[in-house]
């Protein structure tokens, strides 16, 4: 079975995102995929807070294509922060707009985002199981109001975040921007794992820090939680973390 690997919440740190990757081997000194047949999963959270969100878009796109090419797949899951750039650029200045700033939008990513980075971000799932794994962004019951399976969830948000009901958007950016679900009450990750299936879910969306305490190596390593049905991935890159590739297979 080829090797499964996992990032976290990249936040527009695109050298230290490449780095990480030629670290485990998935891109070669000259940032093309090195990944052969393994699959790699963003846990989404590309850009905001950062220098260049839009440069990790564009790192991810290609990967994608160069992985498929090599019989490896990249994955790319939709986080709240990408939603909100997406939305930002759809509807212009406005309580979107507004919501962006707030978020630690960056306006350089705006002003180079292009209709193509926009069609990348609505085709996003927001959920993904792979084997026994159950990957979301956000530590969050957002999941359930869209639907009790992956298929409906990632079908319904679709639907919603192509649309212009901006109600129905303000709801799910809102949310989306929930934490600590499963940290607060394990027995909600056990509830969550029986809903969607998978014997673990693996997440972003909250920093390590903020669950694990500050030691030295914190943001280095993946943090498992509530009884080991959940694993942190966000290594809090944006704000100063190292970060990881977690080898999930
Ligand atoms: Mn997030």
């Amino acid at each position: 079975m080829p090797a499964t690997f996992a990032i976290g919440d990249i936040h527009g740190h695109y050298d230290r995102c490449l780095d990480l990757l030629h670290e485990a081997g998935l891109v070669n000194g000259e940032h093309h995929w090195s990944g052969a047949d393994a699959t790699l999963v963003f846990i989404g959270d590309y850009v905001d807070r950062g220098p260049d969100g839009i440069a990790v878009l564009d790192l991810v796109m290609r990967l994608q294509t160069e992985a498929r090419q090599a019989e490896g797949q990249v994955i790319a899951l939709l986080g709240n922060h990408d939603l909100i750039l997406a939305l930002a650029y759809r509807f212009g200045q406005g309580p979107f707009h507004d919501w962006w700033r707030s978020a630690g939008g960056i306006a350089s990513d705006l002003k180079h985002m292009t209709g193509s980075h926009l069609h990348w971000l609505l085709n996003r799932p927001l959920m993904l199981r792979l084997g026994d794994k159950l990957y979301v962004h956000a530590d969050a019951e957002v999941y359930y109001d869209y639907g009790r399976t992956v298929a409906a969830v990632n079908q319904t948000v679709e639907q919603i975040i192509r649309g212009n009901n901006v109600t129905n958007l303000s709801v799910l950016v809102d949310q989306f921007g929930e934490h600590r679900a499963f940290f607060v009450d394990p027995e909600r990750a056990a509830t969550f794992l029986a809903t969607y299936g998978g014997s673990q879910v693996l997440h972003g969306h909250t920093p390590i820090p903020g669950m694990a305490g500050n030691s030295h190596d914190v943001t280095t390593r993946p943090f498992v939680y509530a009884d080991g049905l959940c694993v942190n991935l966000d290594g809090g890159i944006y704000a100063g973390g190292e970060g990881f590739v977690y080898r999930v297979v």
